[in-house]
């Protein structure tokens, strides 16, 4: 029953990365990036959404965009969020292939490129997951990490999808499967959820790989995980209703 997947020719892998003062990080994380990528002959660009630093971020990609073409700074002058910013790069991005990454390094580039070849082997997305083996995380605080294995286990006891990194938004995916997966609903952080679970509702192919995860050096982190709980309680709820009671309106096609 399971359809056979069939390798795919890709032209650009597109990082989509949501920035918010990231001043102290943005060039170490982008210079990596653009290395780790030539290095693999992946072509590609990378699309910085700002909204609403008030820091030097913007100047920062400013300088950097013209030293390094490939870099494509957008500013979200629309409401914020980080769902905001990440759906208003989706929309501008060129590439036939999409990475989400983080712009306070805490994404490993050769981690991305582990994604690109598998969704060069025909998956329609890639999920990497920092806690099955070979996969890794460095400074993850504790609290969050408490909270975080007990959403993730939460979210599979729901889906049964066999990932156990859901919430974790550094995955990739097709242009044609984001395309799929609209509209968008989550204005903040609950896209991170919503794609996965999307893609796993509506039939999309995924692969599993093991990734690393390396805690932010400079700068705060944004996430406010008591504002966000209901968000992403909605958002789960929403997909588990979509998946178990739309009678299949909303999956992939074959072919
Ligand atoms: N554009 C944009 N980016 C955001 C926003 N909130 C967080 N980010 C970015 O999203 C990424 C993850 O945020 P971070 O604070 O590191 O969250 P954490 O690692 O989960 O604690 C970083 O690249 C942030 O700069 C936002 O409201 N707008
Ligand atoms: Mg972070």
């Amino acid at each position: 029953m399971s359809e056979q997947l069939t390798s795919r020719e890709l032209k650009l892998f597109s990082v989509v990365i949501p920035a918010r003062d990231e001043a102290g990080s943005i060039e170490e994380t982008l210079r990596h990036m653009h290395e780790e990528f030539s290095r693999a002959g992946i072509p590609h660009e990378l699309v910085v959404v700002d909204d609403g630093s008030t820091d030097e971020t913007h100047a920062v990609l400013d300088r950097l965009g013209e030293e390094i073409p490939v870099i494509r700074s957008l500013r979200n002058t629309g409401e914020n969020g980080f769902g905001r910013a990440v759906v208003y790069g989706l929309d501008r991005a060129k590439g036939d292939a999409i990475t989400i990454m983080m712009a306070d390094s805490s994404d490993s580039p050769a981690d991305a490129v582990k994604y690109w070849e598998k969704l060069k082997d025909g998956y329609d997305c890639v999920f990497g997951s920092r806690f099955i083996r070979g996969g890794k995380t460095v400074d993850y605080p504790l609290m969050k990490l408490i909270l975080n294995r007990m959403a993730n286990g939460f979210i599979r006891l729901l889906f049964r999808h066999g990932l156990n990194d859901t919430t974790n938004a550094f995955k990739a995916y097709t242009a044609e499967t984001i395309m799929g997966c609209r509209p968008l609903l989550s204005p903040h952080f609950n896209l991170t959820v919503e794609l996965p679970l999307k893609c796993f509702a509506r039939g999309y192919r995924f692969a599993i790989v093991p990734i690393t995860w390396t805690n932010r050096k400079s700068g705060a982190s944004k996430l406010r995980i008591k504002e966000m709980g209901s968000r992403y309680f909605f958002i789960c709820m929403y997909l588990w209703l979509e998946k178990y009671f739309s009678r299949g309106d909303y999956r992939r096609k074959p072919g």
